[in-house]
């Protein structure tokens, strides 16, 4: 039987796009995110090549995790590949001006959400000894940038939480990567800017940034590697991004 993948996510940016790519290589795939009528589309389009399992998933939500994997058909049960992609930056305030309940989401989402999905998946890998769960963070858990605070601070965990895993299941045939994109064209900016899209798209004005479907390669091919190899840590950029120099306020006493 093809193996399973479940995509979080899926309804757009790098989880619609590693959806395409898993049922181009024969996976059967399971989408879930908020928004059901993108998942419905996505899945009938993957339904001609692959058999799909698409139904509402709210990571933020106990209730909804319970629920997502109470209905999980038995065929879909046993997950092979758990991409967690559904996550979210909101603003770019500085810390003292920000709208703690933007914090508040990004966390039950970036951070909760990670965890619960993937206690949930967890327990049927370690059954049947193996598996492969890849964690989507970002250039942002690693380098800080001003507003990128609480993000930023999601996504190092999301990374600390990779390896943590990495070492809890040390001896058994379970995969954990963290694959960390820089900048990349998705939905991102007009969530982060909460619908002005005007904004969003000067982000990468003037850039050939990443796109959803070059992460999807990558989160593929850290699958497709043999079993025995774990790419632990993936961090891509487009190559017009990279760091600049500490900034220096000169004019501080
Ligand atoms: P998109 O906005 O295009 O996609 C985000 C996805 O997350 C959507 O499918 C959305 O679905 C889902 N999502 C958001 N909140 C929830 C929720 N509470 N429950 C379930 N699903 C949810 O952005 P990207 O594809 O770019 O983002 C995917 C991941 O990549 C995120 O974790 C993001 O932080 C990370 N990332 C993005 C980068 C970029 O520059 N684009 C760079 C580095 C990392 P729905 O609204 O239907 O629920
Ligand atoms: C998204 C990349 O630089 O906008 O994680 O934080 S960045």
């Amino acid at each position: 039987m093809a193996k399973v993948v479940m995509i979080t996510g899926a309804s757009s940016g790098f989880g619609e796009a590693a959806a395409r790519k898993f049922a181009q290589e024969g996976f059967r795939v399971i989408l879930a995110a908020r928004r059901l009528d993108k998942l419905q589309t996505l899945a009938k389009e993957l339904g001609k090549i692959t058999e799909v399992y698409a139904a509402i998933l709210d990571v933020t939500q106990a209730d909804s995790v319970e629920q997502f994997f109470a209905s999980l058909p038995e065929s879909f049960k046993a997950i092979d590949v758990l991409v967690n992609s559904a996550g979210l930056a909101l603003g770019m305030a500085p810390a003292h001006e920000v709208d703690f309940s933007d914090w508040d989401t990004m966390i039950d989402t970036n951070i909760k959400g990670v965890l619960r999905v993937t206690r949930a998946v967890l327990p049927s890998m370690v059954a049947s000894d193996s598996g492969h769960i890849i964690n989507i963070g970002s250039t942002a858990g690693n380098w800080p940038y001003p507003g990128g605070n609480t993000y930023g601070a999601t996504k190092a965990f999301v990374q600390n939480f990779s390896r943590a895993l990495r070492a809890d299941l040390l001896g058994k045939h379970i995969r954990v990567t963290n694959i960390e994109p820089g900048m990349a064209e998705t939905n991102f900016s007009n969530v982060r800017f909460k619908g002005d899209d005007e904004k969003a798209d000067k982000v990468y004005a003037g850039t050939k940034p990443l796109t959803a479907g070059d992460i999807a390669e990558i989160i593929y091919w850290v699958n497709a590697m043999p079993a025995h190899v774990n790419v632990n840590t993936l961090e891509v950029m487009p190559t017009c991004q990279a760091w600049s120099a500490l900034s220096i306020n000169r004019e501080m006493d």
